[in-house]
């Protein structure tokens, strides 16, 4: 199963994707993770986009690119995966197509998950009170959720014309969102 997870700051992308990597047995490549990694080991990846993150923008394309790049290079990728964080704007979406095709792993599915904002903003501040992460606080979330409308939701439709897209709502407990995405991706279920 290749699998990308979509939806906004708080969606439960993360969440979800952390229970589908038992259910599927292949591996959880999150973006965000990954850079959250690169900050705590205080890399030079880590520096660049520590402050970036902080303020809730998205680290550039060709950075993120190289990030992927390397991760689809390792052989735990080969019997499929589940994305989560990428692809975040049209270029990159783009960026993932051909990297795919390259690799000869096509993408299965692209599973968004639907959440209103007032409820965002509730899930993510509950967060930043639990975890404290930097990006977490009210200016970051308000900044994290425009960009989302402005460059992450097209990428939604990108998906839709490809034929791939699933949509389904985001709201409820958390075994019954992970229900509804086990369903959508059950082999012989239409997409699109
Ligand atoms: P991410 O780590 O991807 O952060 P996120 O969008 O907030 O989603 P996350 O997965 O953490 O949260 P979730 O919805 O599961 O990105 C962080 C930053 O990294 C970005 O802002 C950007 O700077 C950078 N970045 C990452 N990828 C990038 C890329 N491709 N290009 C450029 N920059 C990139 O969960 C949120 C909260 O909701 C949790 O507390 C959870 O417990 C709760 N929750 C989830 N599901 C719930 C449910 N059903 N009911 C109640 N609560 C729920």
């Amino acid at each position: 199963m290749r699998l990308v997870l979509l939806g906004a700051p708080g969606s439960g992308k993360g969440t979800q994707a952390t229970r589908l990597e038992q259910h599927l047995q292949v591996p959880h490549i999150t973006t965000g993770g990954m850079l959250r990694g690169a900050v705590a080991a205080g890399s030079p990846l880590g520096k660049v986009v520590g402050p970036i993150m902080a303020l809730g923008n998205l680290v550039s394309d060709e950075l993120m690119l190289g990030v992927l790049e390397e991760r689809f290079a390792q052989a735990d990728t080969r019997g499929g995966f589940i994305l989560d964080g990428y692809p975040r704007n049209l270029a990159q979406a783009r960026a993932l197509e051909a990297l795919l095709e390259r690799i000869g792993q096509p993408l299965d599915i692209a599973v968004q998950l639907d959440v209103g904002t007032d409820l965002l903003v509730q899930r993510l501040a509950g967060r930043a009170q639990a975890e404290g992460r930097a990006d977490d606080s009210p200016e970051a979330v308000r900044n994290r959720l425009e960009v989302y409308e402005q460059l992450t939701a097209p990428v939604v439709d990108f998906y839709r014309n490809l034929g791939k897209l699933a949509h389904l709502d985001g709201v409820g407990s958390l075994d019954e969102v992970f229900n509804r995405i086990v369903e959508a991706i059950a082999p012989g279920t239409d997409v699109g």
